[in-house]
């Protein structure tokens, strides 16, 4: 089975385009913070780290981005590049942002408020934490 779980969302047509999730339908956890990012550069990857505890879903709602999700055992590479299709980024789940597309604006929703000490940044003791 593939690490890649895409959440997919409606998509509603009339002279714009709008989209919706909702807790449970599209989102499995309540969301408690969410958060965009903006403006980031093609040659300066993001990510590097895992959540012990957070979970969250990504949307690429504009542009596109590369990510490697990696579980310890698998690591997979996808595209993202449809706001209709986001992926669920679950704790535990090593993930790097890569080859911002310009004006590439990525939504965040998280199951749990900010905490530094829910990031391991390290690999190797991602690997451990992981018992990999
Ligand atoms: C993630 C990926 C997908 C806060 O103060 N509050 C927040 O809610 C967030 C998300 C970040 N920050 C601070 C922490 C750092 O000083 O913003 C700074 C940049 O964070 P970071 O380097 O972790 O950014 P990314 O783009 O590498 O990762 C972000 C999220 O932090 C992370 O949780 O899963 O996007």
């Amino acid at each position: 089975m593939g690490l890649a779980k895409f959440i997919e969302i409606p998509e509603i047509v009339d002279d714009c385009y709008l989209y919706f999730a909702e807790n449970p339908t599209q989102i499995h956890f309540p969301v408690k913070r969410i958060y965009f990012i903006t403006r980031a550069k093609k040659d300066l990857p993001r990510g590097f780290h895992a959540h012990k505890k957070t979970d969250q879903v990504l949307f690429c709602i504009q542009g596109k981005i590369k990510m490697v999700i990696d579980d310890g055992n698998k690591k997979e590479e996808v595209i993202l590049d449809s706001p209709s299709k986001g992926i669920a980024l679950p704790r535990m789940l090593w993930h790097e942002m890569h080859d911002f597309e310009e004006n590439t604006i990525l939504l965040v929703l998280a199951s749990m408020k900010f905490d530094p000490k829910d990031y391991i940044r390290d690999y190797d003791e991602f690997l451990k934490a992981s018992n990999k």
